[in-house]
């Protein structure tokens, strides 16, 4: 163990040759690429208190410490499903063809975990895949998956031998067995890629056990524009997923129906509290009785009440997040108690961001900062200096070429990312990236959030929403880092404008996105932005 050397070249991962006493310096390092659903910035402490204002999270703290934090790190399209395909093949989702929750990603396309299987590693997924199908075929050597989203309790997990109820803590289930297969390839002297996709903090939000009460009782700090009006902004008043107006209160916010009782408002998926055992749920719900009831007795009017739902949204939402923090320490524990820590690479990350109540939102997919951002940090000991802060702007399509690079393995002419090799290593490449793309597909869908493409270029973002709407959205994140005055009418931002609307015509020609309206097709110009579809 921890001699992960790189193997015999083969043929069809056309890897660099090797023997059995390569020197240290060849061995190839393991990775552990860990993923949550959801994990906004604003939940992990390392983050800093502007922006990671909200809960310690202090083995996730640790990777930073170990190693590097992306200050700027960002997805392409903020949704579950178009952010895994892009991480899993370096491409914007037009690229990879999945580019909306529901579709079927084509596993015939090239991912990185395949080619370092192929070039010699053991290879492994538990967790949340939400590709549409179980990871067969996707060239992932053992493997186990929550079924769809998945549920926090008792959650039913497929196996290549088929589906069973397994009983449990999702996140906890995904880390036994996680570990479980890193104890089983003990003596193994082949490297490994493991990827442990957690289902939390998605919605439904229900902590652990451990965790319900948690927070209760802690008053979190309410957005300065939770009662955003979203004036001049059309396509923001139009979503469906505020806190006060769309949070389920049973399913999200387990609210009951009066004083005394455990009977739940309105819950569209009864499921995720009818598979508890009794034991789990009396637990569960007698821990959330005294703040219901509170609740039930007091004569709130409808801020209050909006408030209320934002601090039990954050109980519970922080609640899961703390069993992921307690995941990825006993990932480390383990590397550190096994020699492999300074053998390995691991990546903390998720699928995008999400908002905690900044506009007034839960949800993602607005090229807004909240759900644009995406968590990132990165150990590699002996590689990675300890508290590394990383400025430039990296995007999840840089995932892919990274690992390939760390495992030695060519470059590929597929993949729109770069490798963050240089990046970690204090080296960036002179020509590294000064501006960001990104592009929202998905309406109409739940949260109504319209379809949208951008670009971020140091303090500025320029955005276009598009389909039963037409609006143009421009932001100086400099003065108005909330995103709440949109100044694409602004006479004295003309000039900026007109600049980045070359810069994103520059980018969607570089990425080749000609999805949506051509940028500069006019507003209502039929004909021109059906020229810009495909
Ligand atoms: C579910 C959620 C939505 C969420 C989507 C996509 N509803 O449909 O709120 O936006 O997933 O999330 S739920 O109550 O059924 O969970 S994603 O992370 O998979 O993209
Ligand atoms: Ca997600």
């Amino acid at each position: 163990p921890g001699c992960a050397t790189v193997p015999a070249a083969t043929e069809s991962a056309g890897t660099v040759a090797q023997t059995d006493t390569a020197p240290v310096e060849q061995r190839r390092p393991n990775i552990i690429f860990i993923m949550s659903d959801d994990h906004a910035q604003s939940a992990i402490s390392a983050y800093g208190t502007e922006i990671g204002r909200l809960a310690p999270t202090p083995n996730i703290d640790r990777i930073a410490k170990n190693g590097a934090l992306f200050e700027n790190s960002y997805v392409t399209n903020s949704l579950c499903g178009p952010a895994r395909a892009t991480m899993l093949t370096g491409q914007f989702s037009h690229m990879h063809g999945f580019t909306q929750n529901g579709q079927k990603f084509d596993n015939s396309q090239w991912n990185w975990v395949r080619e370092l299987g192929a070039s010699g590693y053991d290879t492994a997924l538990f967790g949340k895949w939400h590709l549409n199908y179980s990871p067969e075929g996707a060239g992932i050597d053992d493997w186990a998956v929550l079924d769809d989203q998945g549920k926090y309790y008792n959650p039913d997990i497929i196996t290549p031998d088929g589906r069973s109820v397994v009983e449990g803590y999702a996140t906890d289930l995904v880390t036994d067995r996680s570990l479980a297969w890193l104890d089983g390839r003990a003596g193994s002297d082949k490297p490994f890629a493991l990827l442990i996709h957690h289902k939390a903090p998605h919605r439904n939000f229900m902590p652990a056990l451990r965790h319900v009460q948690k927070y209760i009782g802690t008053e979190f700090p309410v957005p300065t524009n939770y009662f955003d009006h979203y004036d001049g902004r059309p396509a923001a008043a139009a979503q469906e997923m505020n806190i006060y107006r769309d949070m389920y209160e049973g399913h999200d916010l387990k609210m009951t129906v009066e004083e005394g009782s455990r009977e739940l408002r309105f819950n569209p998926w009864t499921d995720d509290f009818a598979r508890m055992t009794p034991e789990q749920r009396e637990a569960y719900f007698g821990a959330l009785q005294p703040g219901n009831d509170a609740m039930n007795a007091a004569d709130m009017s409808d801020r209050e009440m909006a408030i209320w739902k934002y601090q039990r949204y954050m109980h519970e939402y922080l609640g899961t997040v703390a069993a992921v923090d307690d995941s990825v320490g006993r990932v480390l524990d383990w590397l550190e108690n096994s020699g492999e820590a300074d053998n390995t690479i691991v990546i903390y990350t998720s699928d995008q961001g999400f908002y905690l109540g900044e506009h007034g939102w839960f949800d993602k997919r607005f090229m807004y900062e909240e759900s644009l951002r995406t968590p990132l940090v990165m150990q590699y000991p002996g590689h990675i200096a300890p508290g590394t802060r990383i400025g430039a702007p990296v995007q999840n399509v840089d995932y892919a070429p990274t690992f390939l690079d760390y495992a030695g393995l060519p470059e590929r002419g597929t993949i729109q990312g770069r490798s963050l090799r240089e990046v970690v290593d204090g080296t960036p490449p002179s020509d590294w990236r000064d501006a960001i793309y990104y592009h929202y597909y998905e309406y109409p869908g739940f949260h109504s959030v319209r379809a949208h493409y951008g670009v971020k270029q140091g303090r500025y973002k320029l955005m276009r929403f598009y389909g039963d709407i037409d609006q143009w959205e421009f932001y100086d994140l400099q003065t108005d880092p909330n995103e709440m005055r949109n100044r694409i009418d602004d006479p004295r931002m003309k000039d900026e404008i007109a600049r980045m609307k070359d810069k994103l015509e520059e980018l969607r020609r570089q990425y080749r996105d000609s999805d949506g309206p051509a940028v500069d097709a006019p507003i209502g110009d039929e004909v021109a932005m059906a020229k810009g579809r495909h």
